[in-house]
């Protein structure tokens, strides 16, 4: 049987792809029918496809690849833990060096009194950690009845039956049954797609008190916490008004609730900061992390937990736990990852020079046709796709349509960008340099572009009524 190389051409890849291989969010017949893109290598912000295209990758994978790709020191730091202890675990009274390294090393980076880790494979697993951690905290407390725990809608917390249900994706719902009990969803601070007539201000105010409105709808002996995205990713990135996060940690603070910031895609220097809720101001007592907790270079997720409820946890055993909770190899290359991070101060390099060089002209990008507002933070941003700004009209078109063929162009001109419905988003490696961003920038007027021809030509300019 001949092996499956990079050598072999993209065809027969793609053929024993679609044969053999089920994607996640992806419609099978429709990647039969295209043929998915191999990616065969990669290099700073790089990408190489089975074609030789050079790709830049504004998207950092799916947003975790934070120190850029080709990195060897995470290599040899997996090759040696391999080589010394591939894998043990850390149940029953058992622990090893990567795992106690990095619970250390991610203590401190953490604000405030976020002292413990408990480690999973991933940001799904660490949040399902989240639901069954805040339920045993209140039932050990004397409070069993507080498990119901409020997240958003549009919000992404990952695609286990629990995270997934944690958020409050409608179509993600529409499969297996999804939410479970004791989850419930209140708005998302989505100005432009939302506010109607308000000011950003009033909305997000509106929208933060809707978080009030619901713990006494259920009562406050009901709730156990709130999870939110300090800003939402996948849903969009959706930067929330101003006022909408003092207002929330005031509710927070006023109700005997938990506060969970999911940090998947803001932790790890994404928003400037090493967390999105030091950008933003949040103190949260659990954060959820994964992505650029290992730069994408090995699967690894944790819940980081704040001393009081780890001291209530630690009262009890706590009936969890996943094989791979602090894998020895994963832990390594984080650890390995963060070292870079830090060394280099790759955080610094977001905050005081690629974020405020990406924000100027991303920003620049609203004298589009197609372009009404873009949001931005460090380097997680998004375009709103608009037939008519000054009314932020939707297109009359399935919602999707155009953020599709926008994507599409993308990929035509060598980018990846990524589409949530008629949004488009990035989230570049954290260490791009200015001369990239420029490229990043003019890809992606060259795709605004192209798409506003296609609408045009195919009639798609219509705003919805
Ligand atoms: N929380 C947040 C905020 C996320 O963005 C998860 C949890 C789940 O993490 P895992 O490691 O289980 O995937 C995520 C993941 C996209 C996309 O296309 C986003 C994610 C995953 C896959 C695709 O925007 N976010």
């Amino acid at each position: 049987m001949p092996a499956i190389t990079n050598h072999m051409p993209t065809a027969e890849l793609q053929a024993l792809d679609a044969a053999h291989h089920m994607h996640p969010f992806t419609a099978g017949g429709e990647l039969a029918a295209k043929g998915a893109r191999v990616i065969t290598r990669a290099k700073g912000v790089w990408l190489t496809d089975s074609e030789g295209n050079q790709i830049l990758d504004g998207m950092a994978g799916l947003w975790c690849v934070n120190i850029g790709y080709g990195r060897p020191e995470l290599a040899e730091a997996a090759a040696r833990q391999m080589r010394e202890l591939p894998y043990y675990n850390t149940f029953f009274q058992t622990t090893h060096v990567p795992a106690i390294a990095l619970a250390d090393r991610i203590a401190a980076l953490a604000p405030g009194d976020l002292n413990h880790v408990f480690f999973a494979g991933s940001g799904s697993e660490a949040n399902d950690t989240n639901i069954r951690l805040v339920r045993t905290y209140w039932a050990l407390k004397g409070k069993p009845s507080k498990s119901v725990i409020l997240s958003r809608k549009n919000a992404y917390h990952g695609s286990s039956v629990g995270s997934g249900s944690l958020g409050g994706m409608a179509p993600m719902h529409a499969q297996g049954g999804l939410p479970i009990p004791d989850i419930h969803h209140i708005n998302q601070p989505n100005w432009w797609a939302e506010g109607g007539d308000m000011t950003p201000e009033d909305f997000g105010l509106a929208r933060a008190q809707e978080l009030e409105q619901a713990i006494l709808a259920h009562g406050e002996d009901r709730i156990a916490a709130f999870i939110a995205e300090p800003i939402q990713g996948a849903g969009g990135v959706i930067v929330p008004p101003s006022t909408y996060w003092p207002e929330i940690q005031r509710i927070c603070d006023a109700y005997d609730i938990l506060l969970i910031a999911d940090e998947v895609i803001c932790g790890f220097g994404r928003t400037g900061s090493w967390f999105g809720s030091q950008t933003l101001n949040i103190r949260p007592h659990i954060m959820t992390i994964a992505k650029g907790l290992s730069s994408g270079y090995q699967p690894i997720g944790g819940s980081v937990v704040c001393d009081e409820v780890a001291s209530v946890i630690a009262s009890a055993e706590f009936n969890h736990g996943y094989t791979y909770s602090g894998h020895p190899v994963a832990s390594a290359v984080a650890l390995e990852n963060l070292r870079i991070l830090e060394e280099e101060d790759i955080v610094g390099h977001v905050r005081t020079t690629a974020a405020p060089y990406l924000e100027k002209k991303w920003q620049a990008l609203t004298d589009h046709p197609l372009v009404g507002e873009a949001s931005i933070v460090g380097l997680m941003g998004s375009i709103a796709l608009t037939p008519d700004k000054a009314t932020r009209a939707k297109f009359a078109a399935e919602v999707g349509t155009v953020g599709l063929i926008c994507r599409e162009r993308c990929f035509a001109n060598s980018l990846v960008m990524r589409h949530v419905g008629d949004r488009m988003v990035i989230s570049p490696p954290l260490v791009i340099q200015p001369d990239e961003i420029d490229i990043l920038v003019s890809r992606a007027r060259a795709a605004l572009d192209e798409t506003y021809t296609a609408l045009k030509d195919q009639n798609l300019l219509t705003p919805a009524h």
